[in-house]
């Protein structure tokens, strides 16, 4: 656990007077609030480029683009209000301590030393049920003890504004209050609708829940902010009065609130459920083998209405705590026997920002994955984006791996694609999948190609599924011959780090090809074509065996792979030698192994190695690549650095993984809350 007088640091704020909170398993540049889905990703900023240090209290919870989504939380204690999330103005509680897992942020606030608040996230991960995992919902519970052994009046209070149902703020937005069985809710949505679109990354359709248990002392109100709140903090109850003048999100902001009284608090914690989220009927429009169309939401296949899906998940709470601790304890198992706390504290922090940038979609027949790359621009199940986070879903279930690999097969096996290499992503803008039938996709051939034969291939393994090989074969082996032709002198183009630009001969991205060429020697091998396995083995190893000349300078100290064949004075990240060891080739002789593992300890700055020569900036989920595959010191080194620079940087979003090694701040490309980060649990999968 790291404590941090983080008062000191942010002193001016009102949040922080007197206000010092630990943080474990570190301090992250933001927490995840709710995070479940592309649309629903709301976080409070820490690091010091913007955000007040990770205190719930003082300022208000972001959408990852970076605009306020208001959620506020206030308490009265013994007739004395305070707030414990926003910024409505009130006094703050005192933060004592955040804690994170993989699918929960948990606070706790001491108030007048007179009770304290556990307030708990969670955002659930259930990756073996996806009747859960299609529900694009967040819980929030607050609970309350009393701290001095006397009792005390507490009322809890939390509401939403407007502000999450588009990006933009002069939006009309209308909502209403409802019951469905004891459950209370607001449903908030914009007015006109727009279906598919987005307005400064928000979703521009479908509708907000916003819920809680109807109890004796549960009151509602919607209506101004300033009034709704002005209301419970001086009279500990709401009106249950409905705000029928629909108006623009920002025209006297309208909340919609929930009051509960929690009477008479002892010793014995008393908690207060809501939940957070949204119903698409369509998620997504989609090119597959049949004509672009719209794509239902996954959990339309398992409930008939949104009220059934809002109960269902509501009343689900407990049997879900319960699936997120199995996860959350598996997680920390694994990684703390592998890396200590310290890389537990890069895992779990990446969980539910993996999952955030996906959604489920289609029947149980017919299942997809889509996933958004978040930030760096849009676009969906991007290759070269799917491979830093295939150890993630390979972890977790590789059944994702396959859905999420579904709609790229399905389209370019129906002929839309016209290119003989594999094709970059299913569209340029999330949430549109409508392919590139023009083949003008971002042109990122040789990496797209390994990275498809790779993901295949380690799909097919984890889940032992040969007919799936079998399927796919034509399309793997067309993709293979141009792995063939161009995998050893690449030509000058880009890999997936395309904002360091293009380059020839890349070692990283010849090795990406070889290795892909050997998984599918093993592929041709497992589904019978053994004269195919033996062409291509022996393609791979003649490559490997010039690559081990053209790619490493023998003559430095320590011997070490290039940037670029023949560039002696240029080296980088050789994460592309994981997938040697995750899918079990034996392709690439030990000796290059050892040669990195030696080599890396000699070029760390601040913050980590950088990615190459070319620059000072790394990436965090190339580093959790070569840590996988390194000496054990080696690993533990690399992942100390990604530790310091985790609970130290400025950054202040959710978690980049591009950041320079120097400062630890963001680059110019300023990435965030991207899925790449389900990179940082490649170790998990390889045992050295
Ligand atoms: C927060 O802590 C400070 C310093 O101990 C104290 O003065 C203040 O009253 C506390 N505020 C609350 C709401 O407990
Ligand atoms: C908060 O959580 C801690 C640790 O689990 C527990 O000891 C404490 O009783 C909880 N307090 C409340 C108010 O729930
Ligand atoms: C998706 O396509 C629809 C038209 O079908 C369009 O209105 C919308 O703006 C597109 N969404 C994005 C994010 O480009
Ligand atoms: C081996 O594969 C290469 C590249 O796909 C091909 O050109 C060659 O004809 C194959 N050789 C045999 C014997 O199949
Ligand atoms: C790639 O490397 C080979 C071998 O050193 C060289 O012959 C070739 O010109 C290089 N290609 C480019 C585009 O620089
Ligand atoms: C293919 O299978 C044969 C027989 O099991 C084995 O000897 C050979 O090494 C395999 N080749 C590859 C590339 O897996
Ligand atoms: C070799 O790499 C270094 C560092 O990336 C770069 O500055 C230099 O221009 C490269 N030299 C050649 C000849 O490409
Ligand atoms: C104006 C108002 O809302 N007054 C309420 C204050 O709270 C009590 C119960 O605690 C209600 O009975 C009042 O109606």
């Amino acid at each position: 656990m790291q404590l941090y007088n983080l008062g000191l640091l942010v002193g001016s704020l009102v949040a922080s007077v007197g206000a010092t909170s630990t943080f474990s398993p570190a301090r992250p540049p933001a927490v995840p609030l709710a995070v479940k889905s592309p649309y629903l990703s709301t976080w409070l900023d820490v690091g010091s480029d913007g955000g007040d240090g990770g205190y719930l209290a003082g300022e208000w919870p972001k959408f990852w683009e970076n605009q306020v989504t208001g959620w506020c939380g206030l308490v009265r204690v013994d007739g004395i209000a305070y707030t414990w999330m926003g910024l409505p103005g009130s006094t703050t509680v005192n933060q004592t301590a955040l804690e994170y897992t993989s699918t929960k942020s948990i606070f706790t606030m001491n108030v007048a030393d007179a009770v304290e608040m556990n307030i708990t996230f969670m955002s659930p991960i259930t990756p073996d049920d996806f009747t859960r995992q299609s529900l694009v919902f967040s819980y929030l519970n607050v609970e309350v003890s009393s701290l001095d052994g006397k009792a005390h009046e507490v009322q809890v209070y939390a509401d939403i504004s407007a502000e999450w149902v588009s990006g933009d703020r002069s939006t009309i937005a209308q909502w209403e209050y409802g019951t469905t069985g004891d459950i209370a809710y607001h449903k908030v949505y914009r007015q006109t609708q727009l279906a598919f679109s987005e307005v400064n990354q928000q979703g521009e359709w479908g509708n907000w829940y916003w819920a809680t248990d109807v109890a004796s002392g549960t009151t509602h109100q919607s209506g101004e902010d300033t009034v709704v709140r002005a209301q419970f903090s001086s009279n500990g109850t709401l009106t249950n009065g409905v705000d029928t003048n629909y108006r623009a999100i920002q025209d006297e902001w309208p909340v919609f609130a929930f009051a509960s009284n929690l009477g008479s608090v002892s010793s014995t914690p008393v908690s207060t459920l809501f939940s957070i989220g949204l119903t698409q009927d369509e998620a997504v429009q989609y090119e597959g083998a049949s004509a672009y169309a719209p794509l239902q939401s996954l959990w339309k296949a398992y409930f008939d209405t949104e009220l059934e899906a809002l109960s269902y998940f509501h009343k689900d709470f407990s049997e879900a705590s319960t699936l997120c601790s199995t996860f959350d304890n598996q997680v920390a198992a694994d990684s703390t026997a592998l890396g200590g706390t310290d890389y537990l504290a890069l895992t779990s922090l990446s969980a539910r920002q993996m999952l955030g940038a996906t959604q489920l979609c289609g029947t149980e027949d017919a299942m997809y994955l889509f996933m958004k790359e978040i930030s760096s621009d849009g676009n969906l199940n991007t290759v070269d984006v799917m491979f830093p986070a295939y150890p993630f879903l390979l972890y977790t279930n590789p059944e994702f791996l396959k859905l999420i690999m579904a709609p790229l097969y399905e389209n370019q096996e129906a002929g839309k694609y016209p290119n003989d290499w594999a094709m970059h992503d299913m569209g340029s803008n999330y949430p549109n999948a409508t392919g590139h039938n023009a083949g003008n996709d971002e042109k990122m051939p040789l990496e797209e190609c390994g990275n498809m034969v790779i993901m295949t291939l380690a799909y097919a393994q984890k889940a032992k599924d040969t007919d799936y090989l079998s399927k796919h074969y034509d399309l793997l082996s067309q993709w293979t011959e141009y792995l063939v032709a161009e995998a050893l002198y690449p030509a000058n183009q880009i890999s997936t780090d395309d904002f360091a630009g293009s380059l020839a001969n890349q070692t990283n991205l010849a090795l990406k090809g070889m290795i892909a060429i050997e998984a599918m020697a093993v592929i041709a091998n497992e589904t019978g074509h053994t004269a195919d396995a033996a062409n291509y083995s022996s393609i791979a190893h003649d490559y490997i065996t010039k690559w081990q000349t053209l790619g490493i300078n023998h003559d430095a100290s320590p011997p070490h792979a290039t940037l670029s064949y023949g560039n002696a004075s240029s080296h980088g990240l050789l994460y592309n030698l994981y997938a040697d060891a995750q899918l079990g080739l034996g392709l690439v002789p030990q000796s290059v192994y050892q040669k990195q593992s030696n080599f890396y300890p000699t070029v760390f700055n601040t913050y980590g190695v950088p990615l190459d020569t070319r620059h000072t900036y790394t990436k965090s989920d190339w580093q959790s690549f070569v840590a996988a595959i390194a000496s054990t010191s080696t690993r533990s080194q690399i992942f100390d650095h990604l530790f310091a620079w985790i609970n130290s940087t400025p950054t202040n979003k959710a978690l980049t993984d591009l950041y320079d090694t120097l400062t630890g701040d963001y680059t110019s490309a300023n990435f965030f809350a991207r899925p790449v980060v389900g990179g940082h649990f490649a170790p998990l999968l390889v045992t050295a």
